[in-house]
């Protein structure tokens, strides 16, 4: 984790070299500049501009921001597009036979699909589900190993105009069931199993377990793409073999066309509360900021060879996987396994063989591959590589430098890329050819974002002052609302505080230093990064409290060398306070209650019982006395409110 302390040291820097300027889609920081400034004048038309010029639009649109009914705003809403088509058809003309995906599989199998191959499996999938009365504002959750077929769903779904909600196939039976409860789908595309690492994993009956689940009554079909061969639950007419309704299905469909502001997709992600949000994108907009971003961050070139290592359960999967490259007429690699399967050097390995040029991944990644093999990349020919990337979590200086040193050689800028869910794109990250590198700072807002650190009366604070991270007008590929709570979207987004209703409240902390530069601290609110997801630690409590042994708990983070937060529990068991064997066998019992609740990524690392919870006059827990307790630090603060301050002693340690 970047520490204030070891950001604030941080003095090294690195221009860009002419050599990547003099090529690189924004060229200098005087082109960067002059693409803020154009759009400082009248942003808007600025993006207007892009939009006309970078998307296909089936009709074109008149109105460019419709700001009437704030927050809840609309861009090029007069417009209709379809996200399939300018992710697919548009290349068939010039370009359908140029590979658009390099898969490899968890044990090494390489599949290959050109733009003509993937255009006619979408087409395929996209005409089976219309036959299964899969309709345009239909909701549709796909729950899919990370292959080639999972792209397919989601631009089978765009195609349609039928609004995706992926699901992380890490994630439980309850966790799934809640989100196609709350998204209300009519159908599931799953697979039987997903393998990584070797090791078979259950899907389709993870997906029945969610549907033996009470409410989940509107799901008509299950669509099962089969990966493994395994044996898995099987329950005609509702479900259906993805190879068997393709087989005939036409290799020809005509795209659903929608307006700017239709719904492309719902994706769940963690807040303060318990219950996790949908987060809703529109068509264009998302659209665009993913094409900007290629353009800008990513330098895309025709000849590159990208590779983006997020699941498309992610955010960073579906604007860097699915939609991104494929709207550029990329190139890129899909790897289903996991990078440490069958040898720590297997990233190096597919960067070498195919041939990779642009590769984007998550700073717990890195660390882990650092602790595993530092020296490791120096075993493998890494010469095609030009551009590195980072995102999910604050990047601290030393990865930065391994990553910079060991895998780009000292050659390859690194876009530190800072941006949500809920932003749909890169927000604040470097154009590479233009702006000279911090080791751990995201640099500068891209063009057109503006960016800025507020207090909590929502003035801006002066450099070097931390404060509130907001965005100051509204950008094409921004969250539209939070799928049936429009009034959490306003609250959590657009609070009146720390931005008078008008700023995009991003949840995080932040400061600029003397130069500008942004450094990203980490939430203020209950939200942990653990390997750069999300997790509410609220979501983490109600799980841990809906366990019959438990009275009570309370989570929170505390700094981890790899996966950069830690989950810490404290827990209030209903019967006795454990001891001796007993403390070992409840906290099994309880890690794994919560990977069965929430997902294995949610298992707390530690569980400390104690009496009690360290709780104010009023009943509230003390959370910042529960970090520091977690840090094993010693208490500073003033515990003159506290109610039980016997209980710290309990808490302090590790149950024994
Ligand atoms: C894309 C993605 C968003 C939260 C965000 C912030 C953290 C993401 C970061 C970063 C520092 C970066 N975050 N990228 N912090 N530097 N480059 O990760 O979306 O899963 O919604 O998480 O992740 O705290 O608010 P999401």
């Amino acid at each position: 984790m970047s520490t204030i302390e070891s950001v604030l040291n941080e003095t090294r820097i690195f221009p860009p070299s002419d050599e990547f300027s003099s090529q690189a889609n924004v060229s200098s920081f005087q082109a960067y500049q002059a693409l803020c400034a154009e759009a400082e004048q009248d942003y808007q038309h600025f993006w207007a501009k892009r939009a006309k010029e970078r998307i296909l639009w089936h009709k074109p649109f008149t109105q460019i921001l419709d700001d009437r009914n704030a927050p809840f705003y609309k861009w090029f809403a007069d417009g209709e597009l379809n996200v399939s088509y300018n992710c697919l058809d548009r290349h068939l003309a010039t370009q359908a036979d140029k590979v658009a995906i390099i898969f490899e599989s968890d044990d090494g199998e390489v599949i290959r699909s050109t733009y003509r191959d993937l255009h006619q499996r979408v087409c395929q999938l996209a005409n089976a589900l219309k036959a299964r009365n899969i309709k345009k504002g239909d909701r549709v959750v796909i729950y899919m190993p990370m292959r080639i077929e999972a792209v397919v769903a989601m631009q089978a779904c765009a195609r349609i105009g039928a609004i995706h909600s992926v699901v992380f196939g890490g994630f439980s039976a309850k966790s799934l069931h809640e989100r196609i409860h709350d998204a209300g789908a009519v159908a599931i595309i799953t697979a039987d199993e997903q393998v990584r690492g070797g090791k078979h994993h259950p899907l389709k009956a993870t997906v029945d377990e969610a549907m033996r689940m009470s409410d989940t009554t509107s799901v008509q079909s299950i669509v099962v793409y089969q990966r493994t061969g395994g044996e898995i639950p099987f329950n005609p007419p509702r479900d259906v073999w993805w190879h068997e309704i393709t087989q005939n299905a036409g290799s020809e469909c005509e795209p659903e066309w929608v307006d700017a502001e239709h719904p492309l997709f719902t994706l769940y992600t963690s807040g303060s509360t318990g219950k996790p949000k949908g987060v809703q994108h529109s068509s264009a907009g998302y659209l665009l900021g993913a094409i900007v971003s290629m353009q800008w961050i990513f330098d895309y070139k025709p000849t590159d060879i990208f590779w983006c290592t997020a699941d498309v359960g992610w955010i960073t999967g579906h604007s860097y996987v699915t939609y991104g490259p494929l709207a550029m007429g990329a190139t890129q690699v899909i790897f289903e396994g996991i990078p440490t399967y069958p040898h720590a050097g297997r990233f190096w390995e597919i960067i070498q063989k195919h041939q990779v040029t642009t590769f984007y991944t998550a700073p717990t990644a890195i660390r882990s591959l650092i602790k595993l093999g530092g020296d490791l990349p120096a075993q493998y020919d890494l010469s095609s590589l030009r551009l590195l990337g980072s995102v999910g979590e604050p990047i601290n200086p030393e990865a930065w430098m391994w990553f910079y040193e060991k895998v780009g050689r000292s050659r390859c800028p690194i876009v530190d890329t800072w941006w949500q869910t809920e932003t749909g794109c890169h927000m604040i990250a470097p154009t590479p050819g233009a702006v000279a590198l911090k080791p751990g700072s995201c640099t500068f807002p891209l063009p057109g974002i503006f960016a800025a650190i507020v207090d909590e009366a929502g003035h801006e604070v002066e450099n070097g002052k931390g404060g509130f991270l907001v965005i100051k007008k509204p950008f094409p590929s921004q969250i539209r609302t939070l799928w049936g709570d429009p009034e959490r979207f306003k609250k959590a987004y657009f609070p009146e505080d720390t931005g008078h209703g008008k700023y995009y409240l991003a949840g995080d902390s932040a400061y600029r230093d003397k130069d500008g530069y942004f450094w990203i601290m980490g939430r203020i609110d209950d939200v942990l990064n653990v390997s750069g997801h999300r997790l509410g630690t609220m979501e983490i409590e109600s799980a841990l409290v809906a366990h019959p042994l438990v009275a009570e708990a309370a989570v929170v983070g505390k700094p981890h060398e790899i996966k950069g937060e830690a989950v810490i529990a404290f827990v209030v068991l209903k019967g006795k306070y454990p001891h001796g064997e007993e403390v070992a066998r409840i906290t099994d019992t309880l890690r794994d209650w919560v990977a069965k609740e929430i997902g294995p990524i949610a298992k707390p690392d530690e569980i400390r019982f104690g009496e009690n919870l360290p709780k104010t006059r009023s009943g509230k827990i003390m959370r910042r006395l529960l970090r520091t307790l977690a840090k094993g630090e010693e208490i500073t603060q003033d515990i003159s409110t506290l109610e039980n301050p016997a209980i710290l002693e309990q808490l302090k340690y590790p149950s024994k």
